[in-house]
């Protein structure tokens, strides 16, 4: 099993590591910026190592100080958390050739995943469900054959982006060879590389993805899935597992693939399939070969301690559970709470915790670094909380998230939460009756109705 770990994360997810190591008796290593010295997990970690200034370039990101930390904390283990180095394939590949276990897939998964292109091309061949499209490059040269073969309207994405960044939806073929060259610009200036691909464009998808754990031997299982349709602006707002109204076989039919293509490639750790789900069926768009944000509604409704789960197989103790003990029980929900202003756009709105109450009682968990007196320094992600509720159906788990919500108080000067928000989500009908799909948000003022 592993001795000691070196967190090179903040915030919530480097408290969630934090915790699961110092349950297991691995000794832990935080890293931190300047602008992050008063995190809440430092307080917890055996030792603690300041990598850099606020800003994320020079701290979070910066590969030579971390390399440095793990080596004079003598930390045997590095776990990325997710955002910032998590799917970073060079990273791996320097943890491990620097002789560090990188907790997480091996790093040609990593990269394999990375690009969608390929990410696609492997799901084809383990037999799972993708978007109808074309699994290679698109120019302006064969733009307009490939078209002909997808129809319209049809969607053009950049190869190694994801999480929406730099999509253009083509509605016919007028303005096709204008948005693959859009889109190849936008892809070159966010990503460095402007390989663009098509797909057909699901009007109105549901946004499905499926949980594994695998050994990296062979041996792989899932967790069921999340339902995370509602989205804004690429960002998740909020997650529940398992997926509401699916239809079962489709269900059954698109876990057991999740679990083959591990099998089949010999995947090593977490990672999660999403999934596009409309007219009952699956489409796959891509993996993420890191532990999720919204991970916890998954723990809540199979019991399953997935950074735990982490721990063991990078410490070579693989998987100590098998598919036929993975039950879900129950329903969960995970409202993302950001310091941003809902009434004003969600425009951020750093600064001082002054006053930190947080709800409780049966099925309520919190996870999040905040306290009374700490500061929400402006530099990172405006995701200060994730308020995750359990209950035997989901019609209680509504109604517990919104008697949570009710008792969350966060406030300081000029601090705002998107709490508000998630209560109006809550008393929603079309949010209530499980029939939404990811374009719910854009389609509906919220606040307002
Ligand atoms: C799609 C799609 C419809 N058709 N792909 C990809 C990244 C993810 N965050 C959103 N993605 C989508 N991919 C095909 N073939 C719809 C989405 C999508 C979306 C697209 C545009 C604007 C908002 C969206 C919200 C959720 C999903």
């Amino acid at each position: 099993m592993l001795q000691k770990v070196l967190i090179a994360n903040r915030g919530e997810i480097a408290l969630r590591i934090t915790r699961a190591c110092r349950t297991l008796g691995i000794k832990t290593v935080g890293v931190y910026s300047d602008a992050d010295k008063d995190l809440m997990h430092l307080r917890f970690c055996d030792e603690a190592v300041c990598i850099g200034p606020g800003a994320s370039s020079d701290s979070y990101l910066n590969i030579p100080a971390i390399i440095t930390a793990a080596e004079i904390t003598g930390a045997d283990a590095i776990h990325p958390g997710y955002g910032f180095l998590a799917e970073n394939a060079e990273f791996a590949e320097i943890v491990e050739n620097s002789g560090f276990i990188f907790i997480g897939p091996r790093p040609e998964h990593i990269r394999l995943m990375g690009n969608k292109v390929s990410a696609i091309i492997a799901m084809k061949k383990a037999g799972v469900p993708t978007v109808p499209g074309c699994d290679h490059a698109v120019t302006i040269h064969n733009a307009l054959a490939e078209a002909k073969e997808i129809g319209f309207p049809l969607i053009v994405k950049a190869a190694s982006g994801g999480g929406g960044r730099g999509m253009r939806i083509v509605e016919n073929v007028d303005t096709l060879l204008e948005s693959v060259q859009a889109a190849q610009r936008d892809a070159e200036m966010w990503f460095g590389d402007d390989t663009v691909y098509m797909e057909r464009f699901l009007q109105k998808p549901r946004h499905v993805e499926v949980q594994v754990l695998a050994d990296g031997n062979g041996h792989a299982i899932h967790l069921y899935d999340r339902d995370c349709s509602l989205q804004r602006r690429h960002q998740k707002v909020l997650e529940e597992a398992p997926a509401p109204n699916l239809p079962e076989q489709a269900r059954a039919d698109i876990l057991e693939a999740c679990v083959n293509a591990c099998k089949l490639m010999q995947y090593r750790g977490a990672g999660t399939f999403e999934f596009l789900f409309e007219d009952d069926g699956f489409f796959f768009i891509e993996m993420n070969t890191r532990v999720q944000v919204e991970h916890p509604v998954t723990e809540m409704v199979t019991g399953i301690d997935i950074i735990e789960q982490q721990l063991r197989i990078a410490g070579g103790l693989g998987l100590d559970i098998q598919q036929e003990d993975v039950k879900v029980l129950g329903h969960a929900i995970e409202c993302r709470i950001n310091a941003e202003n809902p009434y004003k756009n969600f425009m951020p709105s750093a600064g001082k915790v002054d006053t930190y109450m947080t709800p409780g009682g049966i099925g309520v968990r919190i996870d999040s670094a905040m306290y009374a007196g700490y500061t929400i320094p402006p530099y990172y992600d405006s995701m200060v909380a994730k308020l995750i509720v359990h209950a035997d159906t989901r019609e209680k788990a509504i109604a517990k998230m919104h008697r949570a919500l009710g008792e969350f108080v966060v406030e300081g000067p000029g601090i705002k939460t998107t709490i508000p928000f998630h209560e109006k989500l809550m008393e929603n009908e079309v949010f209530k009756s499980g029939k939404f799909n990811t374009k719910f948000l854009e389609e509906n003022d919220v606040l307002n109705s």
